[in-house]
């Protein structure tokens, strides 16, 4: 790539010098250089300068309703903050699944087929850190994987259970969770279902 903006021909006549600004080929990671090369009746040189672009990476991820009746996913005013869901049965004898939730993230180029992981994890419950509520904290660590329910019976689900949304296609397993690819929004997008007895609470 070559570049030589008007003001530098303007200083070549005037001046009988020269600088022609080229790009580097495709640095590694996001960097990105310039070199100069100077031209002048007296002798000329060549100088360089690099700067780091901003590289792709996921903005943001974002939580949405499967069923249009599910309740609000609202802010829970409860220790530990964040966002919260009502997985329970809204009627006793309803069949539908609440313990699903879409999960979104949004990739910074809005390119398709670019391949996000998804990860899951049992984090400390933040309401209690001790026994009989929490027994697997100590003063200095308060420890994750205190869940006391799973997805399906299996102990390996305590964390709740990330699956591939309907008619998806491209999701893969990988060893920490599932992995998708964003369509033409940059968007990607698996399903998530908690657990019903979160926290050490039980
Ligand atoms: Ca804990
Ligand atoms: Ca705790
Ligand atoms: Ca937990």
């Amino acid at each position: 790539m070559f570049l030589e903006t008007a003001a530098d021909t303007a200083a070549c006549f005037e001046r009988n010098t020269s600088v022609l600004l080229e790009s580097e080929n495709a640095q590694p990671s996001s960097v990105y250089c310039i070199n100069a090369v100077h031209v002048g009746a007296t002798g000329g040189g060549t100088t360089s300068d690099c700067l780091i672009t901003p590289g792709p990476k996921v903005l943001s991820v974002n939580y949405e309703l499967i069923h249009t009746d599910d309740l609000p996913i609202d802010a829970n005013p409860n220790a530990g903050g964040g966002l919260r869901i009502f997985p329970d049965k809204k009627t006793p004898n309803e069949t539908v699944d609440r313990r699903r939730i879409r999960v979104k993230a949004q990739y910074s180029q809005m390119t398709a087929g670019i391949r996000i992981y998804f990860r899951n994890f049992d984090v400390d419950d933040p309401s209690a850190d001790t026994a009989p509520i929490d027994a697997n904290d100590n003063p200095s660590v308060k420890a994750g994987n205190d869940n006391r329910g799973n997805v399906d019976g299996n102990s390996s689900t305590k964390a709740g259970v990330l699956t591939a949304p309907s008619g998806s296609s491209g999701c893969q397993t990988y060893s920490s969770g599932l992995s998708c690819l964003t369509d033409s929004s940059g968007i990607a997008t698996v399903d998530f279902v908690v657990t019903m007895q979160p926290g050490g609470g039980g």
